[in-house]
């Protein structure tokens, strides 16, 4: 196969000229490449089998010590102007940048394959889904990406039909940290990586393209690309909404996306239309329409059981790609929280030891078809996507924000997108557990200054009077003796209805400086053993803190200068006010 586009067979054959491959594979997306892509690696051991009555069709893929989560501080955007990309990302200048990657991917495919993957980022017939082209010399991103992308033949007809698509140039190099980059070329639609083989790092379509150059393009297009989930809800009387919810990764977007009702809520259904990125837009009647650009997930695995995600611990057991769990007596794969079995082999391939170190890796993954999802909803193969009624933020505190509030307005919904704070996590290398800045879940992802992504967001309200209503939720504040005050997991649904009824005016809420607040009795507590005291402190408001909050968000937004937009700041200053 080749293509009948000339800059894309340019491009294919610059870069083999570079990187010099043995071979060179044109990716057709079929389920016989897919298999002797497995087999491959099945011979090299970069997969191993894991139990084919139980497991069917699973493998586990061990990655390099070394690599097992994004690195921010490797990952840059490289503008002329470095402004551009303001203080929420690495910068470094195009030339220079273009310099040292051309030195590391110099001869680098020598001795290996080099695959040309076309993908589309959405129904491959949406107006709203995106083309893009990865190169890549790893046969685990190239089953990753068949996994998780609309991938083969029928994107690279929609790309020689449009002649547009994002370039992305990945090798998994030597893996040595020193040499690993992740570069966004956005005025070029480029991206280049080396040195990782790992989920974000490399998945090329993922966060590099759907969300960094994808937020770029939204931005000078109208539309917005988000880290958001999207989960359309059921009523017993058959009404249905659409909620897109913000969170940092690893916080539970896979586990809301398919929630399963607790017994006590019959008659709600939830479906999934996406876990991990919404690409929303305008549609002709005003309101916000969302496609989830991807078609499979890489979710995170510890924690997977049938009491917190059925749906998730049913789907992960055939056609799954695992990376970095552990392994049991029965070659079956294991993680923290699965159930009583113990390991015998932990996440990099040594004897577990009992009472030692975690035996999956905290950040392990699965990747899986989305069609393998119970709770799939056909929708997500919808070229016009969904209606969204409701956007959702939220992130990991342990104190301070409430279970759930509301936003007066539009405006005061990008206050509070744009003040999301969240405990760090193990997607990302670093320090787990510290409170961080993270607007809108968009803090290692959006891929332009931050003050101008909130003056686009805010340029929605003129635009449009049809726009979702804007919420904040936290499913993970702690009492005293850090025990999580709320259960979460399917008793979310009972926030999410509150959400819905808002939407529809047909909930009650008390109005405070930081927004609408439920009272206990506006949210369905039916079977649900709750202390009316601990209710309480989930939906109260300490003014105290609330005014320390506003000074630290005041000080961020100081970081961005004069370049965040008036209307932020004087929104900032009318919640202030109002807590005295
Ligand atoms: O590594 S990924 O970016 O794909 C997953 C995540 O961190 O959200
Ligand atoms: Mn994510």
């Amino acid at each position: 196969m080749t293509t009948t586009n000339k800059a894309l067979q340019d491009w294919v054959a610059e870069t083999a000229a570079l990187t010099k491959p043995d071979h060179i594979h044109w990716c057709d997306g079929s389920e016989a490449e897919y298999r002797s892509l497995v087999e491959l690696m099945l011979g090299r051991g970069d997969l191993l089998a894991l139990n084919d009555k139980t497991y069917p069709n699973c493998y586990l893929h061990r990655s390099d010590p070394s690599d097992v989560a994004r690195v921010e501080h490797l990952t840059f955007v490289c503008t002329p102007d470095r402004d551009e990309v303001g203080p929420n990302n690495n910068w470094m200048a195009p030339a220079e940048a273009h310099r040292k990657m051309a030195g590391l991917f110099e001869g680098c495919m020598r001795g290996r394959t080099l695959y040309v993957i076309p993908y589309c980022m959405g129904p491959v017939d949406s107006p709203y889904a995106r083309c893009g082209v990865e190169i890549t010399d790893s046969p685990y991103v190239v089953a990753n990406m068949k996994l998780m992308t609309r991938m083969g033949k029928p994107a690279l007809q929609r790309i020689e039909r449009e002649g547009k698509f994002v370039r992305g140039l990945h090798s998994t190099g030597d893996l040595n940290p020193e040499r690993r980059f992740i570069m966004h070329f956005p005025h070029e639609l480029l991206i280049q990586s080396i040195g990782s083989g790992y989920g974000g790092n490399a998945l090329l379509g993922k966060k590099c393209h759907a969300l960094r150059i994808a937020s770029w393009q939204a931005r000078s297009e109208g539309w917005l690309a988000e880290h958001m989930l999207i989960v359309e809800i059921e009523s017993p009387q058959g009404e249905r909404h659409y909620l897109a919810a913000a969170f940092p990764s690893a916080c539970g977007k896979t586990n809301l996306a398919m929630l399963i009702p607790p017994a006590s809520q019959a008659g709600w259904k939830v479906r999934t239309i996406g876990d991990d990125i919404a690409w929303l837009h305008l549609d002709a009647e005003g309101r916000l329409r969302a496609i989830n650009p991807e078609s499979g997930y890489f979710g995170v695995v510890p924690g997977t059981n049938p009491k917190t995600n059925r749906n998730a611990f049913d789907m992960i057991t055939h056609d799954t790609i695992f990376t970095n769990v552990a392994v049991t007596a029965d070659n079956e794969p294991w993680w923290e929280d699965k159930d009583k079995q113990e390991p015998v082999t932990d996440w990099r391939g040594n004897p577990w030891k009992k009472g030692g170190a975690a035996a999956a890796h905290p950040n392990s993954r699965f990747t899986v078809a989305a069609r393998q999802n119970p709770s799939y909803s056909p929708l997500a193969d919808d070229p016009a996507g969904v209606p969204i009624s409701a956007i959702i933020f939220g992130g990991r505190r342990r104190e301070l924000a409430p279970l759930v509030y509301q936003a007066r307005d539009w405006r005061h919904g990008v206050l509070i997108g744009a003040s999301v704070a969240s405990e760090t996590t193990a997607a990302a290398t670093g320090q787990v557990g510290v409170v961080r800045r993270d607007p809108m879940a968009m803090k290692p992802f959006c891929g332009y200054n931050f003050a101008d992504y909130w003056g686009h967001w805010l340029g929605f309200a003129g635009k449009s009077d049809r726009l979702p209503q804007i919420f904040h939720v936290n499913w993970f504040r702690q009492d005293r003796n850090g025990k999580f005050m709320w259960p979460g997991f399917g008793d979310n649904l009972r926030v999410l209805r509150w959400i819905i009824d808002r939407c529809e005016g047909r909930a009650g809420a008390r109005e405070t400086p930081i927004g609408f607040l439920p009272q206990p009795g506006d949210i369905d507590l039916d079977g649900l053993d709750i202390d009316r005291q601990v209710l309480d402190s989930l939906l109260a408001v300490d003014a105290a803190s609330w005014r320390e909050e506003l000074a630290g968000i005041a000080s961020y937004f100081g970081e961005f200068g004069d370049r965040v937009p008036p209307a932020l700041l004087e929104e900032h200053a009318r919640v202030s006010k109002r807590l005295g």
